[in-house]
């Protein structure tokens, strides 16, 4: 099985101001193909494998029969796939709004403000590359915490519920440093909440 990009929900410029048409595109069209092309590249290798979910084999990872180098390439490039198709479908120029998450997330931080100022510190705390995540724990908990490069929360056997890029590549034609700007900027485009 090949994988392939999934379709953007909307158009490049459907985020701006935000996020900029050419910083959608470049993301879209170069950083998330080549994780698709390097993830095809390695599992042509382990064509057993072709017929499990991404998921699934990313929460079993220590069990996989992937060669070391080639288990490293899955993480980073699966992740990479699974991580942005999954931050695609969060944006929308519309709100969507999702009323039990925002109920759980009150649940667990008290208000939608204080949320985001954990999920922005947390955000902002990632040195270098990464993504900052709310994800749902296997008892049914919710926890903000960020992954470095493209670690997937499934590594983790987590759930996500909500992600942000924070590579510089997701925002650096726009925002330049100011990743604190892009993260106040984007819960504009978050559709959930
Ligand atoms: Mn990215």
């Amino acid at each position: 099985m090949k994988y392939t990009l999934p379709p953007l929900p909307y158009d490049y410029n459907a985020l701006e101001p935000y996020i900029d048409s050419r910083t959608m595109e470049i993301h879209y069209t170069k950083h998330h193909q080549a994780y698709v092309n390097n993830l095809n590249s390695v599992m042509e290798k382990y064509p057993q494998l072709s017929s499990v979910k991404l998921e699934q084999l990313m929460q079993s990872l220590a069990n996989q029969s992937f060669a070391d180098l080639d288990k490293t390439m899955f993480r980073n490039h699966a992740g990479g796939h699974l991580n942005h198709s999954f931050f695609w479908t969060i944006m929308s120029p519309n709100k969507q709004i999702n009323e039990k998450l925002i109920s759980d997330i009150k649940k667990e931080f008290g208000s939608l403000e204080e949320f985001k100022t954990v999920f922005k510190q947390t955000a902002m705390g990632r040195f270098g590359s990464g993504w900052a995540w709310l994800v749902s724990t296997s008892d049914n908990k919710l926890k903000v915490y960020s992954t470095p490069n493209q670690d997937s929360p499934y590594l983790d056997g987590y759930h996500p519920l909500i992600g942000l890029d924070v590579w510089e590549h997701a925002y650096y034609l726009k925002y330049q440093n100011k990743r604190d700007e892009y993260i106040d900027n984007w819960w504009h485009v978050l559709k959930l909440i």
